[in-house]
């Protein structure tokens, strides 16, 4: 048994003490917190978001707040999709990228107000990139984080769930759009979003010192239909083509390498960073694509190095970035990024620990 020292570089979630309660048997690091990774039965676990609801303590992705005269521009700098068209009261998928067109992150914004918007990050430090880029372009904007904390409702009955608590209004939601809400003068924003594809909500927590109180809201409101706990799903995300960024990108990574084409607009000013290096890769072509792949066989066990080689005739071609049992396709099938020498329908073999998998490659999403 071994303990994690509590200390000021690690952030408790306002939901942990109703986690545990909940039996999160494991977490992982992100974002300089810990998300419950897992309560102790994943088949129970997928079976919950494909078929019921689950309710997710996503805490760790953080916000970072613009505010000000030049925040919207700010917003826009940072991303590589046009922002231009978002509506007050609508949140957008926006990859960002550094200097060389390396994908950073790929946050969800959500625009508040003209002037104030809320990047909802992926695991990477977006809080100081925001800083230093707006510091040495001299904009006139705040950037701090705000006690917000979301958590996740996903799955078929998630409308059913919210709506019980909130009102049938939330029915109404568009996807991706949000509005201010309130129980037990618990403050929140709520958007119909979330990582899976089984529909659902996020409810933004924005008083820290309400998450137990909310969780179990939720939790009561969720008993006719057999809410649980979960969290983002290993393998509904990957069935479902979800991008995990840093899990399934390295340090070279560009959007169009991982099928984010549709999310980047060449036409955006050429003050927002990366973007004339993506009309230079995107003219030149990628040499790497981001595929599925269907194994014949279970993977070989993780080890210590996370992602697998992915091998053509002897010769490595690529990696497999993340993988899991598809209780859906009842394969073994996983996300790969490889040369753009092999496509859909090869054959190629999953290495790891001196084993070879045999595994076709398939488009995504899989389901
Ligand atoms: N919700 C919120 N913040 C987040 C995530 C989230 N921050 C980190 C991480 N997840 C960011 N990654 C994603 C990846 C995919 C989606 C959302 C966040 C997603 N994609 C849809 C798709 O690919 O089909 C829709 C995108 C679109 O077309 O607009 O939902 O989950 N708050």
């Amino acid at each position: 048994m071994v303990e994690i020292g509590s200390n000021t570089r690690l952030r408790v979630s306002p939901f942990y003490e109703a986690t545990i309660q909940d039996g999160a048997t494991a977490f992982s690091p992100y974002n300089s917190m810990l998300m419950p990774v897992s309560y102790g039965d994943p088949t129970a676990e997928y079976k919950r978001l494909t078929s019921q609801v689950s309710q997710w303590d996503v805490s760790v992705q953080r916000q970072v707040e613009l505010r000000g005269p030049d925040a919207a521009y700010l917003a826009q700098l940072l991303s590589v999709r046009d922002i231009s068209n978002c509506f007050i009261g609508q949140g957008k998928y926006v990859p960002m990228c550094d200097h060389r067109g390396v994908l950073i992150n790929d946050p969800v914004l959500l625009k508040l107000d003209k002037d104030k918007f809320w990047f909802s990050i992926a695991d990477n430090n977006i809080l100081m990139w925001a800083r230093a880029i707006g510091a040495e372009r001299g904009l006139d904007v705040e950037i701090f984080e705000p006690d917000v904390s979301p958590m996740a409702v996903q799955g078929p009955h998630a409308e059913d769930v919210v709506a019980s608590i909130f009102g049938d209004w939330v029915r109404e939601l568009k996807f991706f759009w949000f509005a201010d809400a309130q129980v037990s003068d618990i403050p929140m924003k709520i958007a119909r979003s979330g990582y899976s594809k089984q529909g659902g909500f996020e409810l933004y927590l924005m008083d820290g010192s309400r998450g137990v109180d909310l969780w179990n809201i939720v939790r009561e409101a969720g008993q006719p239909w057999g809410i649980g706990p979960g969290n983002p799903n290993p393998v509904e995300r990957i069935e479902s083509g979800l991008l995990s960024y840093g899990g399934d990108t390295d340090d070279m990574t560009n959007p169009f390498e991982v099928r984010l084409d549709r999310y980047v607009d060449l036409d955006v000013c050429d003050d927002v960073v990366g973007i004339k290096v993506l009309r230079q890769i995107h003219a030149d072509g990628v040499a790497r694509h981001q595929l599925g792949v269907i194994l014949d066989d279970s993977a070989p066990g993780p080890g210590h190095a996370v992602w697998y080689d992915v091998m053509s005739a002897g010769k490595k071609i690529g990696s497999m970035t993340n993988g899991g049992w598809s209780p859906k396709l009842e394969r073994f099938i996983g996300f790969v990024l490889i040369s753009r020498d092999f496509s859909i329908g090869d054959t190629i073999d999953v290495g790891k620990n001196g084993s070879l998998i045999p595994g076709t490659l398939c488009d995504l999403p899989f389901v």
